[in-house]
């Protein structure tokens, strides 16, 4: 059920930093059993506003947990190892980091916007490297490499379909199967690339590389944290690559990573995604410590409203992958669990999720014995069919 969203992007832009601030549990949440499973997998978490206020209740989350009125839940961030030119030709980690990439259901590029570092990642004069030229690269990698595993053996492979007159689509989504890419994602790449009145025997290299593009696009999402926002150089480039058309949420790992650490200090109060802080116990830091969380302020959270880490979280699982929160409960009149746990937990569920399926989700025995479900928010009984909307909370009862 889970989603994997990963950072990638070429050494030395951040995506370590971006990994350590987005995984590093704030005061609240770090009582948590919350674990870190592996060195470059953690738990960053989304946030979202807790239907508790709109409920009128104080709740008592198990899956997640709610600071002022705010989910915080829990999701899977893998760091992946840096990418780094002619990785598809196997340079360097070049195909360990392609194939850990194929894994992933969302990309999260982190790109130097500061242009501060060569097409390697070594360190250069801020705004130098223009970062469009990494976000058109790591594209390019990524389909020259889907497109040699395509392309490979394509003469004979070809010919047999022909003979065989089996499927295209069922023969790639074979040929891809590992890079987490459906039969009916590869099936509209082929029609959208045009190749449909084609036979496959008359599919040239171009041919399949165009069709891969498009497939790329479909299956591998991209979101590009735009980082080192708060260096002055970043500026003209995020300007720029938006005009380019591109998606790009502005981030400073770095500032991020500071504000966490000064808020489990006690230092600070803040919440992951705020445009501020406050600070609790400022006679505790030196000067220099204070003079750099006002830098953060006025470089960062004044400039661009926040951080952005939790943007970009954010914008990856709700944005891009379409997921909905819904809390399902026992009782819909308290809202809570049998142990009376009021809004005990969230579900993330793709928009167009039914309540039937929810209840095999919770449990098999639940959606196979499902008899009806209650909108505990308007009281009102809902058949199996119903869709799920974002912030329902939700009462299954069944003959189980
Ligand atoms: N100015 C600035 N520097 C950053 C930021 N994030 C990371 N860095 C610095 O960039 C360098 C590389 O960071 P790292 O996370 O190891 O990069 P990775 O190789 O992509 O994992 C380190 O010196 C970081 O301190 C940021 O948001 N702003
Ligand atoms: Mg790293």
């Amino acid at each position: 059920m889970g989603h994997l969203v990963g950072l990638t992007g070429k050494p030395n832009v951040g995506k370590s930093t971006f990994f350590s601030a987005a995984t590093l549990a704030i005061v609240k949440i770090a009582s948590y059993p919350f674990t870190t499973i592996e060195p470059n997998v953690g738990t960053a978490f989304l946030r979202r506003k807790c239907v508790c206020k709109e409920l009128g209740v104080t709740d008592n989350p198990i899956n997640s947990t709610c600071i002022n009125g705010e989910r915080f839940i829990p999701v899977t961030l893998v760091d992946l190892p840096g990418l780094v030119p002619g990785a598809h030709m196997g340079r360097g980690l070049g195909n360990r980091f392609l194939t850990e990439v194929s894994t992933a259901d969302v990309l999260i590029h982190v790109v130097d916007a500061s242009g501060g570092t060569d097409e390697e990642g070594r360190p250069v004069k801020p705004g130098t490297r223009d970062p469009l030229e990494d976000i058109e690269f790591l594209e390019r990698e990524y389909v020259e490499w889907m497109k040699g595993i395509v392309w490979k053996d394509w003469p004979r492979l070809s010919k047999l379909m022909e003979q065989t007159k089996r499927d295209i689509a069922e023969v790639l989504a074979e040929k891809l199967t590992g890079l987490s890419i459906g039969y009916e994602e590869v099936e509209e790449s082929i029609e959208k690339s045009g190749l449909e009145a084609k036979k496959p025997m008359q599919w040239r290299e171009e041919d399949v590389r165009e069709f891969c593009r498009i497939l790329r696009e479909q299956s591998k999402p991209i979101v590009i944290a735009a980082n080192k926002a708060d260096k002055e150089e970043a500026e003209e480039n995020i300007r720029r690559m938006k005009e380019a058309g591109y998606e790009v949420i502005p981030t400073s790992a770095e500032a991020e990573l500071v504000l966490r650490k000064a808020e489990r200090m006690g230092y600070i109060e803040y919440l992951p995604g705020d445009g501020d802080f406050r600070i609790l116990r400022g006679g505790e830091m030196n000067e220099k410590q204070l003079r750099g969380l006002q830098a953060i302020r006025e470089r960062v959270l004044d400039k661009w409203g926040s951080t952005g880490v939790q943007k970009v979280l954010n914008y990856a699982y709700f944005d891009v992958l379409g997921l909905i929160v819904v809390y399902p409960v026992e009782n819909p009149t308290r809202y809570t669990d049998k142990k009376g746990n009021v809004l005990p937990d969230v579900y993330l569920v793709k928009r167009g999720t039914t309540v039937r399926k929810l209840a095999y989700m919770i449990h098999s025995d639940l959606g196979e014995k499902f008899i009806y479900g209650i909108n505990a928010k308007t009281k009102m009984r809902i058949g199996e069919d119903y869709i799920l909307q974002d912030g329902d909370v939700i009462s299954i009862v069944s003959a189980a």
